[in-house]
């Protein structure tokens, strides 16, 4: 591979692009009318502009993108995150186009973007699963009675859905009808695919998965879990690695589930494995994610391995020269997603002119970033600006290197989720690792923030308070 192509922008194409850079491949960048100046573009060998603003005139115009890879001579694709990343007619084309996707071929991601085919796919591998039904059901009475049989409270979810869309909690058996036609009227309009099924719900689990990464040649491996239960609305804000619960047995065993899950799809690439993780320990599959994830930097500070450089060279057709009893866990890392959002309002978001933007540094610190001071942040795309990742030898360490990072992370002309990120820091449930997914529900109130936002300003103004006193006292050679 001498040359690729990021179908992406933001900090996850700079990502991309700088390990082909250390490998010795060409990079090129595609970008929209109002992305002319972003800092992806600068940062590619070439550049090429392939639409307007809005996603569904750029960055999501496969035939296009493909049309570019071929007039510059690409060898590879890297779809990055969102975008083209899980559309499996994209990786298809790609592949008729004698372009390499670098990632799974498009039948895995057939399979693991219905939830209801990936049950049926990992079935013969004896994967833990949520009790519940691994069919499409549209019989009320039907549901009824598989519902008593499992016990209330269920979960109502769509078999296109993923990510949390589509899905419905049911607590008493006089309310399924209503919630069943719902769900069904709902994934029909949204996905196109109104096949809904029932499942025991879990009530407080944490969100775990498991990195894996398949060659061409049969070898899966694992590359430990990441802990991403703070979240809200389905979207993570923080995410760290090791988790503080699992015992070295359930990462075992959790790791081998994870590959088995990769061997029924005949998996190549990065992937990650969901599991729902309950407060006895018991772990469930859940999904799996085809792409390489935001979060991928906390796997890679603990277990030292490039997660995009073996993504290439898988995808090239190389053999994982790496042995599962050869990675171990060092240290801990912990990554909060900077978005252009108002913590203080309900997260919306706060595009707008970034006339200040000056990233924390120093040991211990990554930050995967996308944006540059003077930019504006255009209203057409994800929010997020960066990611901030601390990697420390402990927990602890990883804590107050984020704290750190994060009070020398300078903003001014947006709101960012910095401020949610030291609450997150600095409270007790999380430093204690003792939290699950209702994290942000259960302890986070804007009234809390602004508290802490407050106190914060008060110690500085009597620092400068003191500081200008001392000045004062100083001796001054009088004017004439
Ligand atoms: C669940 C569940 C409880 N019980 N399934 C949400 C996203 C999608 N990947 C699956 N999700 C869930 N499935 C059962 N049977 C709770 C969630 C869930 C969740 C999962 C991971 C991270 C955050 C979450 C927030 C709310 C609900």
């Amino acid at each position: 591979m001498k040359k690729i192509l990021v179908a992406n922008r933001g900090e996850i194409a700079i990502r991309v692009m700088t390990t082909a850079r250390k490998m010795g491949i060409k990079t090129v960048a595609v970008y929209s009318t109002i992305d002319r100046n972003a800092p992806h573009v600068r940062f590619a060998d070439e550049a090429i502009l392939i639409g307007e603003a809005p996603s569904n005139q750029s960055y999501l115009k496969g035939d296009k993108i493909i049309e570019v890879a071929k007039s510059l001579n690409v060898d590879g694709i890297h779809p990055g995150y969102g975008f083209l990343s899980e559309n499996a007619d994209f990786a298809e084309l790609c592949e008729q186009n004698d372009i390499i996707f670098i990632g799974p071929k498009s039948k895995a991601i057939k399979v693991m973007g219905s939830k209801l085919a990936a049950k049926e796919a990992v079935k013969a591998y004896d994967i833990p699963m949520v009790p519940g039904i691994d069919e499409a059901i549209t019989d009320v009475k039907k549901a009824k009675d598989i519902a008593n049989k499992i016990g209330f409270p269920i979960l109502i979810k769509a078999s296109a859905g993923g990510g949390g869309k589509g899905m419905r909690v049911v607590e008493k058996e006089k309310d399924l009808e209503s919630q069943m036609n719902r769900a069904i009227s709902e994934a029909t309009s949204a996905f196109g695919d109104g096949s809904v099924f029932i499942e025991k719900y879990v009530s407080s689990p944490r969100h775990i998965e498991i990195q894996v990464m398949a060659d061409s040649h049969g070898n899966v491996l694992h590359f430990f879990e990441r802990e991403c239960s703070i979240q809200r609305r389905h979207q993570k804000v923080v995410e760290e690695a090791p988790s503080s619960v699992l015992t070295p047995e359930l990462r075992n065993q959790m790791g081998e589930a994870a590959i088995k899950v990769a061997k029924s799809c005949d998996y190549l690439g990065a992937g990650t494995v969901e599991f729902l993780l309950d407060e006895n320990l018991n772990f469930y599959f859940l999904e799996m994610n085809t792409r390489l994830q935001v979060e991928h930097p906390v796997t890679e500070l603990i277990s030292g391995v490039d997660l995009v450089e073996l993504q290439i060279r898988v995808a090239r057709g190389e053999k994982l020269n790496i042995k599962q009893e050869d990675l171990k866990i060092n240290g801990h890392a912990l990554e909060l997603r900077v978005y252009a959002e108002d913590p203080l309002n309900d997260f919306l978001p706060s595009v707008g002119h970034l006339s200040v933007y000056k990233l924390p540094v120093g040991k211990g610190i990554r930050v995967d970033n996308g944006y540059e001071e003077g930019m504006d942040i255009p209203i057409y795309y994800d929010p997020m600006l960066s990611k901030l990742i601390t990697y420390g030898n402990t927990r602890e360490e990883a804590i107050m290197l984020m704290k750190q990072a994060i009070s020398n992370y300078k903003v001014e002309g947006v709101a960012t989720t910095l401020p949610f990120g030291k609450y997150v820091c600095e409270h007790d449930a999380f430093i204690s690792g003792n939290f699950d997914t209702h994290f942000v529900k259960n302890y986070y109130a804007p009234e809390n923030l602004k508290a802490d936002m407050e106190s914060d300003a008060k110690v500085a103004a009597l620092i400068a308070v003191k500081h200008y006193l001392k000045d004062q006292k100083l001796l001054r050679v009088p004017k004439i």
